[in-house]
């Protein structure tokens, strides 16, 4: 017999239902069952039940006791860098006398020093420094992430930064979904020959990280003074050839035809969206894209927020998500972005939990494995030190996790 757990005593059970993206008024529908109960087997969910019925099969599980909590599916934070050497605190004087995030880039600095110290660290220093995340991001609530390369621009790194990548998805209990982002920044030894470089990503790299099956997805910085669209879609497409299904981060800065190009290459998801107009989400619209916000970039750099009600209102499907990098976001904290995503996106906190489970797990390939509290789903919850989820959206700047469940192990704070 299998590993059994049994999570009662739940004062409040909230989730998202199915294993598809859920895009308008779909985005804000939330089950809501009241003294609820979960029966985990071998980490997967057996059943769930509802006003104080316990699931048959639940004799001999041991047994955790929610204390009348608020229990949600385990988060998922579907954009993330973290796996790098160095961090960039070092800007900061750039930044009071006024640099942007992109002037420090073209000045060689920003992407560019992280590439320098993550070429510089070890494999195993990386997956070190990188764990230790890991390890606090599940207390934070988060159970599934996604992690991309783009901090060595050469094959060498590149490689490294994803079997780093590998090892941590093989190791650590949280599920990783792996994202190659090669054209993130053009190196140094490529400076001036963007276009040159675009061909070593497509011809050299993209096909060796295929073959090596070391990620799921491929990315590119979609920007003013890093890739144009033409760039992008040579580097998606070549992506695509192998099967590495593409996303795409698209007007962060300058809105230059990022969130077009997702709809026309069939992109997973458009992520940042900051200044992304009306042809830009018509276009995401049309190619079914998810929308992946991410509010505390908008926060760190002084930026505006993304039009997350006007994507919903038109049936984009948001997802939101921490970025966590050391330049534009030095935040894993996926609360976080639930608490902007109330305040300065305006979203519903039913439509915030479905973004950051549901759709956020399809952002990572993985509907169909997690995101929801149903029988099938991975054994991922949240047993939260609250009463209702409007609680997890309103306080801000604290953990406000009990317990987390992960594939039906439970880590208590
Ligand atoms: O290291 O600056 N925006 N890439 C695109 C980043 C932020 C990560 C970084
Ligand atoms: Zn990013």
């Amino acid at each position: 017999m299998g590993e059994k757990l049994l999570v009662k005593n739940i004062g409040l059970l909230q989730t998202p239902v199915g294993s598809e993206c859920h895009c308008g008024a779909q985005q804000g529908e939330n089950q809501k069952l009241k003294n609820a109960a979960v029966l985990c087997e071998d980490g997967k969910i057996t059943a769930v039940t509802a006003d104080g019925a316990l699931p048959a099969g639940s004799e001999g599980a041991a047994v955790y006791d929610a204390g009348g909590r608020l229990v949600t599916p385990g988060l998922v934070d579907a954009h993330t860098h973290l796996v790098f050497g160095g961090w960039r605190q070092g800007e900061i004087p750039l930044k009071l006398r006024g640099a942007t995030y992109l002037d420090i880039l073209r000045a060689g600095g920003g992407i560019l020093d992280t590439v320098r110290h993550t070429r510089a660290a070890s494999e195993d220093e990386l997956f070190e420094k990188s764990r230790a995340f890991l390890d606090e991001m599940l207390t934070l609530g988060v159970t599934t992430c996604e992690i991309k390369s783009g901090y060595g621009l050469d094959l060498e790194t590149e490689l490294k930064q994803l079997r780093v990548i590998r090892r941590l998805n093989d190791e650590h209990p949280v599920d990783i979904a792996a994202t190659y982002l090669g054209a993130h920044a053009i190196p140094d030894e490529y400076k001036g020959r963007a276009d040159e470089y675009v061909d070593f990503v497509c011809q050299t790299v993209i096909p060796r990280v295929a073959e090596e099956k070391l990620a799921s997805f491929c990315d590119v910085f979609c920007e003013d003074s890093v890739f144009d669209v033409a760039q992008s879609r040579r580097v998606l497409e070549a992506g695509k050839k192998h099967g590495l299904r593409p996303k795409i981060h698209a007007d962060e800065i300058e809105e230059i035809g990022g969130a077009g190009l997702s709809g026309e290459v069939g992109a997973v998801s458009a992520e940042h969206l900051i200044a992304t107009g009306e042809r830009g989400m018509e276009a995401m619209r049309r190619g079914g894209v998810i929308a992946c916000l991410l509010p505390q970039t908008s926060f760190y750099l002084g930026k505006t927020f993304a039009p997350a009600r006007r994507m919903i209102e038109l049936g984009i499907p948001v997802a939101l998500a921490s970025d966590f990098n050391p330049g534009s976001c030095p935040s894993f904290n996926l609360q976080l972005s639930i608490n902007l995503g109330l305040l300065r996106y305006q979203m519903l906190p039913e439509e915030i939990l479905t973004a950051v489970t549901v759709n956020a797990a399809c952002a990572c390939g993985r509907g169909n494995l997690c995101g929801t509290l149903e029988a099938g789903k991975q054994a991922d919850l949240v047993v939260w030190d609250a009463p209702d989820w409007e609680m997890v959206c309103y306080r801000f700047g604290s953990n406000q996790t009990k317990a987390v469940v992960k594939n039906g192990r439970v880590t208590e704070r």
